[in-house]
Order: C-alpha cells, then sequence, then structure tokens
C-alpha cells in the first residue's frame, strides 16, 4: 500500500479497469483543454465566459442571428483544426488496443479523438467538421472560402441556411448515436468520465446509468463535477497528465500477469 492517496487511486482505477470486459469513456470538453480548446464552463477560460450559449447554441438563436452564430463556430473550426491531440487523447486511443472492448462517447464535436487513433468514437453532439441544412438536413462539404464568409452560405436546395452539424439546445440527439452509447452505458463494467462538468442532458445521465448498471465509475478532472458524488475513484488532475499514468500502470499490471501465467 503506497502512502500517496494519489497512486493508491491511481492503482484501484488500474485494477478495476484491468479486469473489465466492456469498458466506456464519456469525454467532455475538459479532455481538449491540453490542446489548447476552450471549455464551456469554466469561470477562466470557458467559451461561453462572455457568449449566451443559449444565443449560440440553439436554434432559436440562430434563427435570430445567423452570422453572430456562424462566425463563432467557424472561429472554433479553426481553432480545432489547428489544435492537436494531446497526451490524454493518445493515451485513450492506446487503452483501445489494451482492454478488450473500448468505446469513446464522447459531447466534443473536435475530431481530435479520432485524429489521436481513436476508431470507436460516438459524438452524441455531431461534429465541427460536417455540415448540414437548417431546413431540409441535406449535408454539405464546403469549401475555404464558404466557411470563411460572414454568413452561413444557403442551401440550394431549399434556400434555408446551411449549419454545422452540431447538436444544439432543445435539439435531439442522432437517435443511432444515442442508442449505441446508451448500451455500451448500460453494458460496460467500468465508465471513465472525463473531462465533462456533467451539467448536458442526456449524457450527463450516462454515469447513473452506469452505476445503476453495475459499472465502477471512474472520474479524471481537476476539479469535483456532478459525477464526483457516484464516483468509485476519483482522479484529481488534468487529463493529459492521469490518462498516461494509467496506461503505464496499466502496461505493467498485464506484463506482471502475463508473466505470472507464464511461469505457473
Ligand atoms: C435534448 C453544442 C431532447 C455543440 C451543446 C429544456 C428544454 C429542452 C431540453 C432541456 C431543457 N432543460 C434541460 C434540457 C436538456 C438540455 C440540457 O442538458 N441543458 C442543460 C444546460 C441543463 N439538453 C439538450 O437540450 C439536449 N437535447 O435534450 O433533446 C429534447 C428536445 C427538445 C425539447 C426537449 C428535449 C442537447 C444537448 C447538447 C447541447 N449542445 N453544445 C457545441 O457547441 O460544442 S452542449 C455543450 O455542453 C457541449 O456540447 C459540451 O460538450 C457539453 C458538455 O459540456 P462539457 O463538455 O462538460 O464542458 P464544461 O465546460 O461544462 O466542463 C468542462 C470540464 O472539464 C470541467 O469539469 C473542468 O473541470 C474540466 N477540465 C478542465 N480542464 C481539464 C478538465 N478535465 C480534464 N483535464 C483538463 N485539463
Ligand atoms: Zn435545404
Amino acid at each position: 500500500m503506497n502512502h500517496d492517496p494519489m497512486q493508491n487511486e491511481l492503482a484501484r482505477a488500474v485494477s478495476l479497469i484491468h479486469s473489465a470486459e466492456n469498458i466506456a469513456c464519456l469525454t467532455g470538453a475538459g479532455v481538449s483543454v491540453e490542446s489548447g480548446l476552450a471549455t464551456f464552463r469554466d469561470t477562466r477560460t470557458g467559451a461561453w465566459t462572455n457568449v449566451d450559449p443559449e444565443k449560440y447554441a440553439s436554434q432559436k438563436g440562430f434563427v435570430a442571428s445567423p452570422g453572430d452564430v456562424w462566425r463563432w463556430y467557424m472561429k472554433r473550426y479553426n481553432e480545432m483544426s489547428r489544435a492537436q491531440p494531446n497526451a490524454g487523447h493518445i493515451a485513450l486511443a492506446e487503452l483501445e488496443i489494451l482492454v478488450p472492448n473500448f468505446t469513446i462517447v464522447t459531447q466534443n464535436v473536435d475530431d481530435l479523438h479520432e485524429r489521436a487513433g481513436s476508431r470507436y468514437v460516438l459524438h452524441l453532439h455531431g461534429s465541427i467538421c460536417r455540415y448540414r441544412c437548417n431546413g431540409c438536413r441535406r449535408t454539405y462539404d464546403l469549401s475555404v472560402e464558404e466557411r470563411s464568409a460572414s454568413l452561413p452560405p444557403m442551401c440550394p436546395r431549399c434556400f434555408d441556411f446551411i449549419r454545422p452539424d452540431i447538436v444544439w439546445f432543445e435539439e435531439h440527439l442522432p437517435t443511432g448515436i444515442l442508442d449505441m452509447a446508451l448500451r455500451m452505458t448500460r453494458e460496460c463494467n467500468v465508465m471513465l468520465v472525463a473531462g465533462t462538468s456533467g451539467v448536458v442532458y442526456p449524457a450527463g445521465e450516462f454515469p447513473t446509468t452506469a452505476k445503476q448498471n453495475g459499472a465502477a465509475i471512474i472520474e479524471i478532472n481537476p476539479e469535483t463535477t456532478a459525477v464526483t458524488g457516484m464516483a468509485d475513484v476519483s482522479l484529481r488532475g488534468p487529463s493529459g497528465v492521469i490518462l498516461p499514468q494509467i496506461i503505464a500502470q496499466l502496461k505493467k499490471v498485464i506484463t506482471q500477469s502475463v508473466a505470472g501465467v507464464q511461469t505457473s
């Protein structure tokens, strides 16, 4: 038993992960902080500290001020395109290889999990790299010129505005993605919850559902959140530091258990 409580918590997390058959990882904006991207609700750096989410992430806001909303998303698109996956994203891509069944369920609209090498990623709130018509929902690839215009392009089919293929408040999540995410949530033995405040629903409900179905909850966050109370293990710190520590420990445990099998 290590005298450093953090080390003990890390060892408990690794032991839970090593013995799990199915692992789900719910991620939020916090896992992209070490790639230089703002979270939403952080008082210091939140992307919403000086904008009203109702105005920028809602149908009502888009219809009222399509130019403002469009420019806000294109600014975020440019920031995300310049960002690189951080050590936390890379650790999660490694975890997918080290354990039998691993799925990332993300609220993020950036593609950093995929660019880090993760193959099984469910985007609950869509993607800033995809575009669709606000009216007829036809999907579009946009040119650099269209993305840098001050107004969203017009759909040639129904003449409504084209928008990022992102889920705004009071919009339904994509049914297929939501069904798969709920299945992962119910079937996992361990749910990692990394970089999310847990305040947006239905994603915010997933740790509770997983727990009710017998999963152990491991939270990775520098702060306490709405999830902390139900977490079996809380690892207080940045995901870009903690996730690589989990991977390093897990590799040791796997090596020891393989060696143990060989000598027995
Ligand atoms: C829905 C757009 C059914 C994409 C987002 C009334 C009417 C209708 C619905 C509702 C209602 N009241 C409540 C609801 C439900 C509503 C909701 O949850 N509201 C909240 C505010 C209470 N949900 C919805 O509307 C959803 N749809 O329910 O449909 C329906 C339909 C019609 C009518 C009724 C019901 C849609 C939800 C999706 C909304 N879209 N954004 C975009 O612009 O990106 S939400 C937005 O929040 C983002 O998607 C983001 O991903 C999400 C969650 O935020 P987090 O990722 O957790 O980020 P946050 O800043 O909060 O926290 C960051 C964390 O990171 C912090 O804990 C911090 O400590 C930590 N951190 C910081 N640094 C690090 C770190 N962690 C690790 N390492 C670090 N280095
Ligand atoms: Zn259209």
